[in-house]
């Protein structure tokens, strides 16, 4: 279990691919970056800019040198990255009034007022920490760039998740083409407070751990099509009793993917346009089994959305999910006590 490379275990007689098991173990994953968050592509807005790149340099360096448990150092972002968050925060937080879950809002009311969300500042990873471990025992980590989706998905089985502290190149504040914290901030962080949905991310977590690499790609997609993008219907209040009364059913759909959630377009075309109309994109109920084998581009809107009943219904199909199609040998929960996995022989 002390080995970092990508070696087996041998559980009940199966081969498994190695995993976590104890959380200090994230901070070799962690490390695994698969592009350094530094080499930056030359079609990358800040790709000529030698000053934004110096930046990255050092807080990829900051992401590299935390360990597990320790406090997350403070950064001190500078005015420039400070207008760039803020020009995004304006401008988001109007829009999300209108198109994000309802659940999603009441966490981001707490969040102003708790952890320093506003347009004048950005928010630091500690405080948010703080927020989200009284609630659900989730935590952020700094992480200098991507991980691979078996990776990523692994520190989720711990209820960590693993995130940027870099912002976007100030040129292009409505685009970025990796995760920034405009996308990590304001997309995953609210939800993570939420029971149901901090449950539902340590469930894809969980069974990743040991995975086989098809069924890692098939959690990466529902993943996709959930944490990033999904959507899901809310009943105005009121509406059982108007159901009751036979009346039409007051419902609308909202966004809660953090793709949707941190994109000033996308959430728009997503949830503005009517269901069903000629040109726009097509909505399926969330059912991991169908989102599990949905192909996705990454580089423009998605064609097809998947929309849950609520999180909680979202979580209980995956849930199902996981345990129907996984198929290792084995039983994975996390003990959040000692921060680590329990692995439980399948009989
Ligand atoms: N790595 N750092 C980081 N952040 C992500 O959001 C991320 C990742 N690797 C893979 C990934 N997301 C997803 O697209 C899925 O493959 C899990
Ligand atoms: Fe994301």
């Amino acid at each position: 279990l002390g080995e970092h490379s990508r070696s087996l275990l041998v559980l009940d007689r199966t081969e498994v691919p190695w995993f976590p098991r104890q959380a200090w173990q994230l901070d070799t994953i962690a490390n695994r970056v698969l592009d350094a968050g530094v080499d930056l592509t030359s079609d990358h807005p800040g790709f000529s800019d030698p000053v934004y790149r110096a930046r990255r340099g050092e807080l990829a360096q900051i992401a590299r040198q935390y360990r597990h448990g320790e406090t997350i150092p403070h950064i001190a972002y500078m005015p420039a990255e400070i207008a760039t968050w803020s020009a995004v925060f304006r401008r988001q937080d109007e829009l999300l009034r209108r198109y994000a879950c309802r659940e999603y809002l009441d966490i981001l009311a707490l969040m102003k007022e708790e952890c320093g969300y506003g347009p004048e500042s950005i928010p630091q990873q500690a405080d948010i920490t703080r927020f989200l471990a009284r609630r659900t025992d989730f935590r952020l980590r700094p992480v200098a760039g991507l991980l691979s989706s078996r990776d990523f998905l692994n520190g989720l089985a711990f209820r960590v998740f693993f995130c940027t502290q870099y912002i976007r190149h100030h040129s292009r504040p409505l685009y970025t083409p990796e995760p920034d914290i405009c996308h990590e901030l304001l997309g995953h962080a609210p939800l993570f407070a939420d029971p149901d949905f901090a449950d539902f991310s340590n469930e894809i977590g969980l069974a990743s751990l040991g995975a086989s690499d098809e069924e890692v790609k098939k959690l990466a997609a529902c993943y996709w099509h959930s944490v990033e993008f999904g959507l899901c219907r809310q009943h105005a209040a009121g509406t059982e009793l108007s159901q009751e009364q036979g009346n039409e059913t007051a419902s609308s759909i909202k966004a809660y993917g953090a793709g949707l959630l941190s994109s000033f377009g996308e959430l728009e075309y997503a949830c503005g346009g009517e269901e069903g109309k000629e040109g726009g994109p097509t909505f399926l109920p969330w059912d991991p089994e169908v989102a599990a084998v949905q192909s996705y581009p990454i580089t423009t809107y998605q064609p097809v959305y998947f929309v849950a009943e609520s999180l909680l219904d979202a979580k209980e199909k995956m849930r199902r999910y996981c345990e129907k199609k996984m198929s290792r040998p084995f039983y994975a929960r996390y003990m959040p006590e000692v921060q680590s996995i329990w692995v439980d022989r399948a009989v």
